[in-house]
């Protein structure tokens, strides 16, 4: 279609924003910054990680000599329960209000040298085990509305460690991006009746050019209105609002589908690949919430190899998203990947 061969805008339905595509600009040629290649970790353990077992944390506390995950307060939360309740509104244009919270930290194996896609499917299940156990935990206490995982992975997306780990934040009000995920599966579920992300997946499986794999019971597809360049999503064929309502076998094809994922990012430029990931599942904050569908967002910088990757700024920052290589190429270059990490081949 002529439509996506030029310049065009695609609607984000989840977002209600819009992305600028510019599909004849991935020819350019690139003379830009170019990142020393980063050779993965291979020490099983390592004395001076503050994730591994039996190792002290910058607080001082020692951890244990966990086998499997691990879960502990974040020692630098950015949150915290005790905040005394207070608002200021001075005409509407000071504004601020206190917030409630919890940060925790989740090491998802004690082997220092593991990346999702390089464990085991039952460890990887373990992790999906304690997300959903965290989740409900979380999302029942009285001052937790909304409970975000999520995780930072590679030193090029902010992460602090190789240690196999990720983060919850979980807020007393539903953040922002949420939020405006929440008032666009409302409004569509009050409109048609059913769920957005149940139609759009419906809708893509029957295409197929933006899906990258399916198992039984999860897809993973490039969104039509996806904004870096290898962005994906991950979500369960069944309507589910949260982790909760899984069953026994979606649990363990949601462990399969991670795996999958990472591999063939890993394998798409033969590095870890960077990203930030996380699940959006319907808000704890005591309404029910029939139009969510739990959902995974994946991040990743990197554009054309281990080391170019984009970068949001100038027409971004100041205007809109935008991308060159267009959903369809990246999902059918994830497509065209190998199963079989690199690294082990
Ligand atoms: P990132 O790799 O995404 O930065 O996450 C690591 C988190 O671990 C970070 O939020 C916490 C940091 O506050 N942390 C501790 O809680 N204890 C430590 O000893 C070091 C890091
Ligand atoms: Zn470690």
């Amino acid at each position: 279609m002529s439509l996506f061969e030029h310049p065009h805008r695609r609607y984000n339905p989840l977002s209600n924003e819009w992305i600028l595509v510019s599909p004849h600009r991935t020819k350019r040629p690139w003379q830009g910054k170019t990142d020393e290649i980063r050779i993965p970790e291979s020490c099983t353990y390592d004395p001076g990680c503050y994730l591994c077992p039996g190792n002290k944390r910058a607080d001082g506390d020692t951890n244990p000599a966990y086998q499997s995950t691990f879960i502990f307060r974040n020692d630098f939360s950015a949150l915290y329960p005790q905040v005394p309740d207070a608002d200021i509104d001075e005409g509407g244009l000071l504004r601020a209000h206190s917030e409630k919270g919890i940060c925790r930290v989740i090491c998802y194996s004690p082997r220092h040298d593991l990346t999702m896609p390089l464990m085991e499917p039952e460890a990887i299940r373990s992790v999906v085990d304690l997300w959903t156990d965290q989740y409900r935990e979380l999302g029942e206490l009285e001052h937790i509305g909304y409970v975000q995982i999520f995780e930072n992975k590679g030193s090029q997306m902010g992460c602090s460690n190789p240690h196999p780990h990720g983060q919850i934040w979980a807020d007393e009000q539903v953040p922002q991006l949420p939020a405006r995920e929440c008032t666009a599966q409302k409004e569509y579920h009050e409109s048609h009746s059913s769920c957005l992300l149940c139609d759009y997946l419906a809708r893509e499986l029957k295409k197929g050019e933006r899906i990258v794999f399916e198992n039984g019971s999860f897809a993973v597809l490039v969104p039509f209105w996806a904004i870096w360049p290898y962005e994906v999503m991950l979500l369960p064929k069944q309507h589910h609002a949260s982790l909760l309502t899984l069953s026994d076998n979606e649990r363990n094809d949601l462990a399969d589908a991670l795996k999958r994922t990472g591999t063939r990012y890993d394998n798409l430029f033969s590095t870890s690949f960077p990203y930030s990931m996380g699940i959006h599942q319907q808000p704890t904050d005591g309404n029910d919430h029939p139009e969510w569908h739990v959902h995974f967002h994946f991040f990743p910088p990197l554009l054309r190899s281990a080391t170019v990757k984009k970068f949001m700024v100038g027409y971004e920052l100041l205007a809109m998203p935008q991308r060159d290589i267009t959903a369809e190429l990246a999902a059918a270059n994830l497509r065209k990947m190998p199963e079989t990490h690199f690294l082990v081949r």
